[in-house]
């Protein structure tokens, strides 16, 4: 009688116990825990943007009326993602239409008869593809190559396996914290006193994945190559390399959004500062906006990012102790080598030979991977921007040889910003391979005397 009571009642719990089981479970699978503002901004790994069947269209504008419409319609929309403006006639574009626009955005094509073409039909297949190349993030370092991507912490770990690989040779930099707090952590190869410096600036747009690629791809060819004129350049220069100069905004596209570009500094609704138009050079005068929301915000005042700050500070301090008389700036995509200025088409002094070291890169590129790629100003060669970093390095920094490259692909890739891995090492040694080019062309110009 007694156990029968104890029995049952063990029965009673024990059935309790399972629809309590039953029910959480239940309550997670379908998402429907409530959480507090504080505990919903740790965000799950789920919380991803998705860009299933956007569409990337690529226009050309053939009258001055096709242009207004699509300013109009890049101001009015955040359904679009322009890559650029629309600026002349005979101007091509590509815009990437959100899925619930692509009906309406068609019918305005054919409407105002825009010559186009569609240049990728699911955006999301794209950024699937490219998260399967990434490694996971506590990957042994033994396991950094190019032929994947990686996150953050894995180029940080990399670089101070690098560190403790070479003690001679390098110098582990950091700049300082960024906006939420990641360090921004670089490398110095070489220590000769007596050398030239050369500063390489990367990561700068979060999205632009295979700049910090190509960063730590140079760091390695520095270090390792067999090739006699790598070696020349590794010895005769100190290098200065940052691959990931805007580490938040990297990091948020690998956990949240591949497309994100800007930092995270925080402004009401909604995020980010275009690090690359918040420098005090002609701020905010030309191909930037002054609305948070734009993907080209230059920020609520010049320099007012702690990132850029961070940047200005050490070159600051290194250009004249360091002698850096090199800055490159790593970007994708559209494959051009480009010099100051970017907010005037007025040329800089040196404009003659910053033109001929550009255009022999590029020749140097094309017979190495058949590639091509356009050298000239920023201003004519890609689009009018101001408070860019090489504007800053070139005019107030005073750093005579500067480049702004966009790396692999072209101008009208089905790609953007989502380059396949398998295009890392040849996008890598072409970018060093113009390096290498400018740099010895400018020697023979006395530049590094
Ligand atoms: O818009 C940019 O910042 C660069 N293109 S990207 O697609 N990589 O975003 C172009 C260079 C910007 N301008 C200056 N350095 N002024
Ligand atoms: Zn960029």
């Amino acid at each position: 009688m007694e156990n029968n009571r104890i029995e049952r009642r063990t029965l009673k719990s024990k059935i309790c116990q399972r629809l309590l089981v039953i029910l959480l479970v239940t309550m997670s699978a379908s998402g429907s825990q409530i959480v507090d503002g504080a505990s919903s901004s740790e965000v799950s790994p789920k919380d991803q943007a998705r860009y299933d069947h956007y569409r990337i269209y690529n226009v050309q504008f053939d009258n001055e009326q096709q242009i207004e419409l699509f300013q109009k319609l890049e101001a009015e929309s955040d359904s679009l993602t322009f890559i650029g403006h629309a600026r002349e006639v005979g101007q091509k574009l590509s815009i990437l239409v959100a899925a619930h626009r692509v009906a309406d955005f068609a019918d305005l094509l054919a409407t105002y008869k825009v010559q186009h073409r569609v240049l990728t039909y699911n955006f999301q297949e794209k950024i699937d593809r490219n998260m399967r190349e990434v490694l996971p993030e506590h990957v042994d370092v033994s396991k950094y190559d190019w032929q994947h991507f990686f996150h953050l912490k894995t180029i940080y770990d990399w670089l101070d396996h690098m560190a403790s690989k070479y003690p001679e040779q390098i110098s582990v930099l950091d700049m300082g914290s960024s906006t939420q707090g990641n360090a921004i952590k670089g490398l110095q190869l070489g220590k000769n006193p007596a050398n030239k410096a050369i500063f390489i600036e990367s990561g700068i747009h979060a999205r632009e994945w295979i700049a910090p690629a190509t960063a730590t791809y140079i760091i390695n060819e520095l270090l390792t190559s067999q090739d006699e004129r790598v070696q020349q350049l590794a010895k005769n220069y100190n290098w200065i390399i940052f691959p990931c100069v805007n580490p938040d905004g990297y990091r948020y596209t690998f956990e949240h959004d591949r497309m994100w570009r800007k930092n995270r500094q925080l402004f009401g609704t909604c995020r980010g500062v275009d690090l690359n138009r918040n420098y005090p050079d002609h701020w905010n005068t030309t191909g930037s906006s002054s609305d948070p929301t734009r993907y080209d915000f230059a920020g609520p005042s010049a320099g007012s990012e702690l990132e850029t700050q961070r940047l200005m500070s050490f070159i600051r301090e290194h250009v004249e102790k360091d002698q850096i008389k090199t800055y490159i700036a790593l970007h994708s995509y559209s494959q051009m080598l480009m010099f100051p200025f970017g907010y005037t088409k007025k040329h800089v002094a040196n404009y003659d030979d910053l033109q001929e070291f550009g255009k022999k890169a590029a020749a140097a590129i094309k017979a190495e991977s058949g590639r091509d790629y356009v050298s000239g100003n920023l201003y004519e060669t890609i689009y009018p921007s101001s408070g860019g970093s090489m504007d800053w390095a070139h005019a107030e920094a005073g750093i005579p040889i500067s480049y702004t490259f966009e790396l692999r692909g072209p101008p009208d890739s089905q790609d953007l910003f989502i380059l396949p891995a398998v295009e890392i090492q040849p996008t890598a040694s072409e970018a060093f391979t113009a390096i290498r080019t400018i740099v010895e062309a400018a020697a023979e110009k006395n530049y590094y005397k």
